[in-house]
Formats: structure tokens, C-alpha cells, sequence
């Protein structure tokens, strides 16, 4: 579960715009200028992105995951890489796949089957097997990415990039977006984009962010939701806690077990329970949104210089007595780094940790590696370099792992590429035995 971040988005009184088109009982009054937050988020992202160029595939189930990139490249070659050639037959089907991974989407078509992102391949195998299965490419998808945002921008400047496929844009000041609540501009910017890319998109406007993310699912794909404030206890509080962006399974669990399902049972504990059972920021923070308010700005950001997980753990271990936990936990901290690497688009050079003793010291240690990387068992082989150099005798609290020298995925490959002409991009430290 998260807690808020600090928040100071105020909106201020505007002058009158003209009379606006408002469902009756939840709209705010004629010509008030209200805070207005969308999000965007694109359709079946990765499939749609490939449908463009194989667009043979429309309305088929289609998963894109796997590791078939080089046979896909042979059955390309088959066909002179005219892709738009490649007849339907001769796509691998997910039935005759073998091996390990997991899906990263499915067209709307496949999710029919119960298939969708994060699904193993083999049980997705099972659902759907006539299911056509496509390799990710990650360079494809950021290509468009950054296309349908600049889109956005050139319509709406203050937008915040929340990573491949999805942004928060404020409304609040651009021409149209108090329009029907916001509808008005929403219905601009997804054919916009449509009209640019050929692809969709669902848009949820709503008085902030926390509304807007629920919002953008109401009516996916191609679809636009709009949430007054007004409309907090006919819509949002029937949804489960799980729909709010920062209540994991876990916190789900946790909710479910005193009889909490809904938003709106949530909103009817008091604050002071909450926070006696949740801690103090979590429980305040739930209290608040159940109530739908939410006041942190959108942010428009600039580009990050490093990314790092770190995790506390619930009891002290000791790095010999607990070595099988932490290997497991430091692997996953690794795992994730590259995972927000990958999504985010970026390969780092410099591989760090730190790490908390049950004394509440801290120690740090990096490594700069040859080349630059996403790549977690790469991450996982320098951070337990970093790792051997510092002495372990005492319990430790937390361990964090961090990836810094941060580039654009592109602008690392093209530095390695000139770097070493011909050599793979992924920087080699060795496979030296490693603790834990
Ligand atoms: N993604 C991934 N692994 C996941 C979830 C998503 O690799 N566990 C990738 C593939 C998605 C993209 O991120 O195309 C965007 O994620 P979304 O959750 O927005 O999913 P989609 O855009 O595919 O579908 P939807 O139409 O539901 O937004
Ligand atoms: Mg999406």
C-alpha cells in the first residue's frame, strides 16, 4: 500500500466560461471553473502497436510475450520483412509454445479467453491456444509512446508521464477541458491520436488523480468516462478497494479480513480505526481517498538519474543464518529495478545497494559497469559484487537495490553501439560467485 505524497495542487477561482453541458445532480454549477484531472491510458498497448504493422491480425486473439524474437525474424526473412505478407497461417500459435515467460498483453479478442498481462504462457496456452503469439518490441512501443504523447502535449502542455502507455493530463486551464466536464477535450485528444497513430485510447477526467485512474477503466477500450465530484457515492464507492492505484493484494487481504470490500465501506470506518489498524500515513491516507479527495498536482517531470527498489523486512536477518531469504529477496529487488527499467524505457551503468542494520546505520556501496543495462541478472551480478565489500556481521533491516547513470534505452544502445561496434550492448562484469 502507498502513502500520499505531499500535495499543494490548489485550484483557484477563474472567471466565468460559458454554460456547460453537465448530467444533472453531479455536475457543479453553471460557469464554475473547477480542477479538472484526465487520464489517459492507450488500448491493449503493446498488441495494438503491432496490429499497425500486421494489421492481417485484427480481430484475432494475439498475445505479444515469449522469447520469439529470432524465429520471428526468420518467418520475416521468409516473406522479404514485408510483414503485411506474412499470412495469417504462418504465425506461431501460443498452443505450440514451449518454455517459460509471461505474457505482456493480449488483444481484446484473446482477453475474452481470461487471458491478459502478467499471465504465465503455458496457462495462457491452455485458455486460448489458437491464441498468435508475437515477440515484445520494446523500441516499437516507445517509438509510439512518445508519439501519442507529444500529441497530448502539443494540445494540452501540463501532462504527466506515468510510463509507456499511460499519462495524467490537467484539464483545468485548457480550451475545452471544463466542457462537459472535460469530455469535450478528452473527445480531441483521442482522435488526435487516432487520426496520427491509428491507435486508441480511454480517457477518465475527474476533480483529481486518484478518481481519474478508476475513471479511464470505466468504459475501456476507446472509451471516456466522466466522474463529477458529486458522483463520489453512486460511482466510486460501489467499486472494491483494489481499484485504488496503491491497494495491492496484500492491503486487499488485509481490508477483506475486517469485512472491507467496497470504497464505500472503507469511507464509513472511522479515520482513527484506520489509522490504528493501518499506521498512521497508510490509514490517513485511505481514509482520504475513500472520500475521493486527492489534491497532488500532475507533474511534469524531467528525466529520472536513477531507479532503485528497496524493501524493509518484516523481522532482522542475518546475512548467514538467513542467506536462502535474502538471495530470494535480493534477486526479486533486482527483478523489479529492471522491470521499471524496461517499462520506463531507460539502461543504467551504475549498480548500487544499500543496506539498513538493526542499529539503523546505513551503508552504501556502487559499481559502474562496463556497459549499459536492464537486464536483472546483470544488475543482480554487479549489486552482489557491491554487496561482498561490505561486512556483514550485523542483522540487517532493509536492503535496497539502485541503478543510476541512467540513459534513454535508445540513446544507450547508440553510446554502446559506438563504443564497442559490434559487441553486445549488455556490459559484462563476469559471473564470479556472488553472496547470498
Ligand atoms: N505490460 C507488461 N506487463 C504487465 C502489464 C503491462 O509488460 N504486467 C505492458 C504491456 C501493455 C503495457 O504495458 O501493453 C500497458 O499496460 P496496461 O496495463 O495499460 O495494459 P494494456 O494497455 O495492454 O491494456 P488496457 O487496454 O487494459 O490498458
Ligand atoms: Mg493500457
Amino acid at each position: 500500500m502507498r502513502a500520499p505524497s505531499p500535495h499543494n495542487g490548489g485550484v483557484t477561482a477563474a472567471p466565468a466560461l460559458p454554460p456547460e453541458d453537465h448530467a444533472p445532480g453531479s455536475a457543479p454549477p453553471h460557469g464554475a471553473r473547477v480542477r479538472r484531472i484526465a487520464h489517459l491510458d492507450m488500448d491493449a498497448f503493446y498488441a495494438s502497436v503491432e496490429l499497425l504493422r500486421y494489421p492481417q491480425l485484427k480481430g484475432l486473439p494475439v498475445v505479444i510475450g515469449g522469447g520469439g524474437r529470432e524465429s520471428h525474424e526468420a518467418l520475416l526473412a521468409e516473406y522479404g520483412g514485408d510483414r503485411a505478407a506474412v499470412p495469417v497461417a504462418a504465425f506461431p500459435r501460443l498452443g505450440d509454445y514451449v518454455g517459460r515467460g509471461v505474457i505482456t498483453t493480449a488483444t481484446y479478442p484473446a482477453r475474452q479467453f481470461g487471458v491478459g498481462s502478467a499471465m504465465g504462457m503455458m496457462k495462457a496456452a491452455r485458455l486460448c491456444p489458437q491464441a498468435l503469439l508475437l515477440p515484445v518490441d520494446f523500441a516499437e512501443y516507445r517509438r509510439f509512446s512518445r508519439r501519442f504523447k507529444d500529441i497530448i502535449l502539443s494540445i494540452a502542455p501540463v501532462m504527466e508521464d506515468r510510463g509507456v502507455d499511460e499519462v495524467y493530463i490537467d484539464f483545468t486551464d485548457v480550451p475545452g477541458g471544463q466542457r462537459q466536464g472535460g469530455r469535450a477535450l478528452a473527445r480531441l485528444i483521442q482522435k488526435s491520436i487516432h487520426d496520427d497513430t491509428g491507435l486508441t485510447c480511454s480517457v477518465g477526467v475527474a476533480p483529481n488523480k486518484l478518481i481519474a485512474k478508476m475513471a479511464s477503466e470505466f468504459n475501456k477500450p476507446n472509451g471516456i468516462s466522466i466522474v463529477h465530484e458529486g458522483d463520489l457515492q453512486s460511482v466510486i464507492w460501489p467499486l472494491a478497494c483494489r481499484k485504488i492505484n496503491g491497494v495491492g493484494p496484500k492491503a486487499e487481504a488485509k481490508l477483506l479480513a475486517h469485512g472491507i470490500e467496497t470504497i464505500g465501506q472503507l469511507a464509513q470506518r472511522p479515520r482513527d480505526w484506520l489509522v490504528q489498524h493501518f499506521g498512521r500515513s497508510t490509514g490517513a491516507w485511505l481514509h482520504e481517498t475513500s472520500w475521493g479527495r486527492d489534491d497532488r498536482p500532475v507533474v511534469t517531470e524531467s528525466e529520472p538519474v536513477s531507479m532503485s527498489r528497496e524493501t524493509t523486512f518484516d523481522r532482522d536477518l542475518h546475512a548467514v543464518r538467513d542467506r536462502a531469504e535474502l538471495g530470494r529477496i535480493f534477486t526479486d529487488l533486482c527483478v523489479r529495478v529492471a522491470e521499471d527499467l524496461r517499462r520506463k524505457g531507460y539502461m543504467g551503468k551504475t549498480i548500487g545497494i544499500k543496506l539498513r542494520f538493526d542499529d539503523f546505520k546505513i551503508a552504501t556501496r556502487d559499481q559502474t559497469i562496463d556497459g549499459y543495462t536492464q537486464d536483472a541478472a546483470a544488475i543482480r551480478r554487479a549489486a552482489g559484487q557491491c554487496l561482498k565489500r561490505v561486512p556483514l556481521d550485523r542483522r540487517l533491516r532493509l536492503l535496497g537495490v539502485r541503478v543510476g547513470n541512467l540513459l534513454p534505452e535508445d540513446a544507450a544502445r547508440a553510446a554502446e553501439a559506438a563504443a564497442a561496434p559490434g559487441e553486445a550492448a549488455v556490459g559484462g562484469i563476469g559471473t564470479n560467485a556472488v553472496l547470498f
